[in-house]
């Protein structure tokens, strides 16, 4: 057993375990040496509480090595947080194909059903600093990591399938309009500020991704609940070396859900972590993640068959002309053990391929093959970050690479070059079949600094996806759009705003424009101009069959999975006297649905029923919010009825989750503590039936939210208007 490795906590079966902590303390003489605390140098060490000093009173010396070692150590512990998706939760987990994909790609990862290929995923946000909050309206990161036994392949993708930029020459802009003002860094993880407006009110390009960012994809509910999208247009190659073009997706089995924008306010106080300790709880609750993996084959010459250009990252292909081929399933079974040497070391880069796995000239793609090697060179400290364990590829690594800071590898034998005859030749070259190829494209061109003609219709798609969504959708958009600018100190900016939106929907823009102080749009006065120049008009482009689509179903989340309640977290609130009975009725289904109920009441401890049983209560009402859950129940019984009701808790609650669109369900004598207003579609009220009640109550926790209860008396921040 190698030393160090414990930090001495006694376990079962081990000296100390059995003892009273007391007693635990001291028993370091009867611990397996890899249990005692060391320098990293191995020398054992034997008080840390006090450092080396002359006399009781006098001064620290210099010769306490163990002091400066652990003092120098903590000072060097912050490495660089990633310039973006600096805040981030990981998991790891495997990948297996439905079927062989041998047809389209030779990646030997998606060939054999049978084949489990391990993953690391690691969820982010954007603009937030490593300890902002997790609830933010931002893209979502979703960046997997495969370690096939033909190298580490890296799909980096979003929760959103479009990109804000067309060119990765534009992306320190939009970052550094995006991030906290620089005079005096306001506001942390936040778009609504003047910064970022101003710089998308002159980017038009970025209009179909802002619907995306407005809408409820900005703030899921989970990163189990959320799709994933490798954006760019990919190449799947064969062994024949036919390339097909390809989008990547992740569909997630529980659909794709989200928080509402009070709420997600609101839990960005009350628990920042909410999403990482959702994914961290619901690994080890066993709920796994999981997400179907989905391809968009286009043929080579289908290219320009479309009109959007399939290299521009700005573009979707709508599900309804290319439909997702859903390939095989990605399970997250594993929490890391160590937050800084799993999720924080992982190195992710678009470049790590695998053959049979090609990219394309998407000029964002392009960029980006720079940039992921580039920044890990100084997040991580130099070359030999593929060293780290967490981004070591299984497949056997051997190649003239040598030194450099931190590495860990003991290179033997004379050469370090090829071609040699010392080294009998080793490395030797791979045979092509086996090896990494790049598909021979063919490129001709002058050099030039322009886009594609088909790169300028920026609107088109951003209307495609404000047409799709539901009305409740698009409410929520619309008040996004106005918290969001109703934030923007600059008039300009939030007219020019207003133009741009006029531009995708003239009823979007009349109506954010009523909320933000500005004059509704015209369609003249503010000029929107292209980054070539070219003045920008009001124009609808005619879906032709086959080729584009006026509404894609796909893209509405009213569309999504519903039904199960896996996983959902449902409050059931207590007072002393409540009635067994329906408790265990609604415990019991909640818990065989794969729900997880949790015990709110007055105070830690148990809260007994009518009978005098003894139920334990999970957390007390100071510390339980309505936000963080998905639905809430009460039992009923006149005693905790009247208990309940003299708590302000119980009347906040049960307020919020109507707000919030939240199922409530209540029995009997708890519809009293109902407030006048919590009435309507998805508010269960049980009473002599009550399997019926358990039933009814449990298919509305499986339709998520009720959004047309929004805007009724005492909504927040949703206007029907
Ligand atoms: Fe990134 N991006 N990005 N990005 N990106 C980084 O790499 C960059 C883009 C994405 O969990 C950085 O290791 C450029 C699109 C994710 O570790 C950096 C451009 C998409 C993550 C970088 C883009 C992404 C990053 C920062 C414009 C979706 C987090 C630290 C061309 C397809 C990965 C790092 C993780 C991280 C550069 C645009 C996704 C600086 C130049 C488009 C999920 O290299």
């Amino acid at each position: 057993m190698p030393r160090n490795r414990s930090n001495g906590t006694p376990r079962d079966g081990l000296p100390g375990a059995g003892m009273g902590k007391e007693e635990q303390l001291h028993q370091y003489q009867a611990r397996p040496e890899d249990e005692l605390l060391t320098t990293n140098q191995g020398v054992r060490i034997p008080h840390t509480d006090d450092s080396l000093k002359a006399g009781e009173r006098g001064p620290t010396l210099m010769e306490d090595f163990h002091f400066r070692e652990k003092i120098t150590h903590f000072d060097h512990e912050r490495i660089p947080e990633r310039v973006v998706h600096a805040r981030g939760s990981g998991a790891h987990g495997y990948f297996q194909v439905y079927e062989s994909l041998a047809d389209l790609t030779s990646a030997s990862f998606l060939q054999d059903p049978n084949k489990k290929t391990p993953v690391f995923v690691r969820f982010s946000t954007v603009l937030g600093s490593r300890g902002s909050a997790d609830t933010v309206r931002d893209v979502r990161g979703f960046a997997t990591k495969f370690y096939t036994d033909e190298g580490v392949f890296d799909l980096v993708g979003n929760n959103i399938p479009v990109f804000f930029i067309q060119d990765a020459i534009k992306f320190p802009d939009i970052i550094h309009a995006g991030k906290p003002e620089p005079h005096h860094e306001i506001p942390q993880a936040a778009t609504a500020h003047d910064t970022f407006w101003d710089f998308i009110c002159l980017m038009p390009e970025s209009m179909h991704v802002i619907m995306w960012a407005l809408s409820d994809r900005a703030i899921p509910r989970s990163y189990r609940m959320m799709e994933g999208f490798g954006v760019h247009t990919f190449r799947l190659v064969n062994a024949e070396r036919t390339s097909h073009f390809v989008k990547f997706h992740w569909k997630p089995l529980l659909g794709v859900h989200s928080l509402v924008w009070d709420e997600a306010q609101q839990l960005a106080g009350k628990d920042p972590d909410y999403h990482r300790r959702d994914l961290w709880e619901a690994i080890q609750q066993g709920d796994y993640p999981e997400y179907e993996f989905g391809i968009q084959v286009l043929n080579e010459e289908d290219e320009h068959k479309f009109p959007f250009d399939i290299l521009d990252a700005t573009k979707i292909w709508p599900e309804e002309l290319i439909p997702v081929r859903r390939v095989g399933k990605m399970t997250l079974n594993r929490n890391p053990e160590n937050f800084f040497a799993e999720t924080e070391q992982v190195a992710f880069h678009i470049g790590h391929l695998v053959p049979g796995i090609d990219v394309t000239d998407d000029p964002l793609l392009q960029g980006r093959l720079f940039s992921y090697l580039d920044t890990q060179l100084l997040r991580l400290g130099g070359p030999n970050f593929a060293e780290i364990p967490i981004n070591k590829s299984v497949a056997p690594v051997r190649n003239n690479q040598r030194d450099g800071f931190h590495r860990a590898q003991i290179d033997h034998g004379r050469t370090a070059y090829f071609p040699n005859t010392l080294g009998l030749g080793c490395p030797a070259l791979a045979a092509p079949a086996d090896g990494y190829v790049h598909f021979p494209e063919p490129v001709e061109g002058v050099k030039i600094r322009r886009r594609s003609e088909k790169f300028k219709d920026y609107f088109s798609q951003a209307r495609l996806f404000y047409r799709s969504l539901s009305e409740p959708e698009q409410r929520h958009l619309i008040d996004a759009a106005r918290f969001e600018l109703g934030r923007v100190e600059s008039p300009v900016v939030r007219q020019r705003m207003i133009a741009m939106l006029d531009l995708v929907d003239r009823e979007l823009a009349t109506r954010v424009a009523e909320r933000i102080g500005v004059e509704p749009p015209t369609g003249e006065g503010v000029e929107i101009r292209d980054a070539a120049g070219e003045a920008l008009q009001r124009r609808e482009v005619k879906a032709e069959k086959g080729r584009a689509v006026e509404v894609s179903p796909a893209l509405s989340q009213m569309n999504t999975v519903k039904g199960s309640i896996q996983s959902r977290r449902v409050a059931v609130l207590l007072g002393q006297g409540f009635e067994g009975e329906q408790f265990v009725a609604l415990k019991t289904r909640l818990e065989e649905g794969g729900a997880h109920p949790d015990v709110i009441s007055l105070a830690l401890g148990v809260v007994k029923a009518s009978d005098g049983t003894p139920v334990p209560v999970d957390k007390s009402s100071q510390v339980a919010a309505s936000v963080l859950y998905d639905a809430v129940c009460i039992p009923g019984g006149a005693e905790h009825v009247q208990a309940l009701s003299e708590l302000d808790e119980v009347d906040v609650f049960l307020c919020e989750a109507f707000r919030h669109g939240k199922p409530i369900g209540v029995v009997a004598e708890a519809q009293e503590l109902l407030p006048p207003n919590v009435k309507g579609p998805g508010v269960i009220v049980g009473g002599s039936d009550l399997a019926g009640f358990v039933e009814q109550f449990v298919a509305a926790i499986g339709q998520h939210r009720f959004p047309e209860r929004e805007g009724a008396r005492g909504g927040v921040g949703n206007s029907r208007r």
